[in-house]
């Protein structure tokens, strides 16, 4: 049966405009899915579907100035699927209103400035979400607050949860902080507010939305009237205060649906005209914060980089062509992908390849061996490798350096710590021999071995993993003739070994057999000219080829 949902009830608003359309012709949407957004001068407005079916047609775009009962969507309702209770079109009527600011919705309510209240805020109702932790604290005692900042994020192993302050004031007290764990009813944080509060303030007290990974299946029922306690002098949030719906998407909503934010980060992104899948996330698990919307506006203004423009790749529902499995990606490799993205789209990278004849290296290499055994060490290629590497660096201190101040000045750096790309199941990561230039081959190959070991147990700290300003990426082991590293930007150069063979070479009379190492160098072309990369290279591959030269 064919239903038509109209635009509810919207009060005296004027100037009430669509800012999100949250479906697609086709779509099946549940019973309080949100179709649409819409906003006037003094809210926000989800409107929802008060029946679950299949979007046939929408009669509104982005834009577009809309009023009590005109038509949203036409929507192919679902045997049975009244679960709103046989409503009609008009029932959409049930959508939430979110005050943008109180005191503005409601100015008749009289207020007392004299009086002092502390309103505490605790966790609300998380349903049965365990392993709750505070991902985020946005203020201190001391900040003055308005309404709907945000205070707190929340998260489970399913969503997160942002909670905004239901009220303006001064935060007193955060009795918590990152990394605490958290449970339905903890005391997050105390405002002290100048004067009454109003009963809409005290409701958005729970305005927060579980956002993310799972936002059907954890946002609370939106329907429920919140609680307040609007006269004791202790203002509590009830635990079981459900939140209010907020907006939450973005601008392109479709396109940004699957980005990690929470709706107050949204709606920031939504006034500053931000596109949120173009803002790299700082917090917890990649999650935008405020700060890096701020950021990434003020990196456009001030002409900084980043990837505008770039089109999205369609996200696309593969299992249309067949069985598809689906595996959630670990943090090591969503982070290191990130990073990756990162360096690729602000670094004009170009890759330098030679090849070093390493016969007289590997045959003193396997001359170590009986020393390498009584010293249980594993002398690989990679020890000598990075002994020739800092003896180069320090000819072209130019590799060893860092681009500054938006590309105009050059940190050089005098202290030579090597990362190096080690292969775990969890993902790539790149520890850091520190003081490279210290020490010996046997040294370097048991840094290597403690910290590559280390790495596959999931045992490194930050300090072993910052500070590098060089890389090397050696697939030696696994095989290939080249490859093209991605610079671990803010370095500017990395080195790719791949593995060595015996190929002929011509000696001026005969082709002799030789242990050939193919070398790739990846750099920021920025900072470093193609002619400066070749003469780096040659110089690295004349100290591979003849390994005493290090000593001079
Ligand atoms: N050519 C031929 N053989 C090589 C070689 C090379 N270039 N480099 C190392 N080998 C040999 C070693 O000599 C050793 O042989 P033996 O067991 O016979 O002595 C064997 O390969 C295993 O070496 P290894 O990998 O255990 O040790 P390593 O010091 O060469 O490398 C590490 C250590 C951690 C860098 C490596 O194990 C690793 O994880 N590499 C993957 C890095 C990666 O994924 N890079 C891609 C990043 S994308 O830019």
């Amino acid at each position: 049966m064919l239903q038509d949902i109209l635009i509810p009830e919207i009060g005296d608003a004027e100037d009430v405009e669509v800012i999100e359309v949250l479906v697609a012709v086709g779509d099946e949407v549940r019973v309080d899915e949100g179709l649409i957004v819409v906003e006037s001068d003094k809210a926000s407005m989800e409107v929802p579907s008060p029946r679950a079916g299949r979007i046939e047609s929408i009669a509104v775009v982005l834009g577009d100035l809309v009023e009590e009962g005109q038509l949203i969507v036409r929507l192919e309702a679902s045997e049975g699927s009244d679960a709103a209770g046989a409503k009609g079109a008009s029932d959409a009527r049930e959508a939430k209103v979110v005050p943008e600011t109180p005191s503005e919705a409601s100015p008749e309510e009289p207020s007392a400035p004299d009086e002092v209240d502390r309103f505490e805020v605790r966790v609300p109702d998380i349903g049965d979400a365990e392993g709750v932790e505070v991902i985020e604290v946005a203020v201190a005692a001391g900040d003055e607050v308005a309404v709907d900042d945000l205070l707190v994020v929340v998260e489970s192993d399913k969503a997160s949860m942002e909670i905004p302050s239901p009220v303006a004031g001064r935060v007193v007290e955060v009795p918590i902080e990152t990394g605490s764990g958290v449970a339905e009813g903890t005391l997050l944080v105390v405002v002290e507010t100048a004067g009454r509060v109003s009963d809409s303030a005290a409701r958005s007290a729970a305005g927060s939305d579980m956002d993310a990974e799972a936002p059907s299946e954890t946002n609370p029922d939106t329907n429920s009237e919140a609680n307040s306690e609007t006269n004791s002098e202790t203002k509590r949030q009830q635990p079981t205060s459900p939140p209010l719906p907020e907006t939450t998407a973005a601008p392109d909503t479709r396109a940004n649906t699957s980005v990690y934010a929470g709706p107050a980060v949204r709606r920031l992104a939504r006034q500053l005209g931000v596109d949120l899948a173009q803002v790299s996330g700082s917090g917890s698990n990649g999650r935008v914060l405020k700060d890096d919307v701020h950021g990434f506006v003020k990196k456009r203004l001030t002409g900084g980089g980043g990837a505008a423009g770039i089109p999205r790749i369609p996200e696309i529902d593969f299992s249309r062509f067949g069985e598809v499995e689906r595996a959630k990606l670990s943090r090591i490799r969503a982070r290191g992908a990130e990073n990756l993205r990162r360096s690729w789209l602000n670094v004009p990278h170009v890759t330098q390849h030679d090849e070093a004849d390493v016969t007289e290296l590997e045959a003193f290499r396997t001359s170590l061996k009986p020393e390498s055994e009584a010293r249980s060490v594993k002398l690989t290629p990679l020890a000598f490798i990075m002994r020739a590497v800092v003896h180069a660096l320090k000819e072209f201190p130019t590799f060893n350096a860092s681009l500054a101040e938006d590309a105009r000045a050059m940190v050089i750096k005098r202290y030579y710590h090597l990362g190096f790309a080690v292969d775990t199941d969890e993902g790539l990561v790149v520890p850091v021999v520190r003081n490279a230039d210290q020490l010996g081959v046997f040294e370097l190959a048991q840094r290597i071995a403690e910290l590559s070991e280390r790495a596959r147990d999931g045992k490194l700290t930050i300090e072993d993993l910052s500070g590098g300003s060089f890389s090397i990426s050696s697939l030696g082991r696994i095989g290939g003739t080249g490859f093209t590293p991605i610079v671990n930007a803010p370095e500017v150069a990395i080195l790719g070994v791949s593995r060595l063979a015996m190929k002929p070479r011509w000696n001026g009379e005969i082709f002799e057999p030789r242990s050939m190492l193919p070398l790739s160098l990846s750099y920021d072309h920025r900072a470093i000219n193609g002619a400066e990369a070749g003469r780096f290279m040659v110089r690295l591959c004349r100290l591979l080829e003849d390994i005493r030269q290090v000593l001079l």
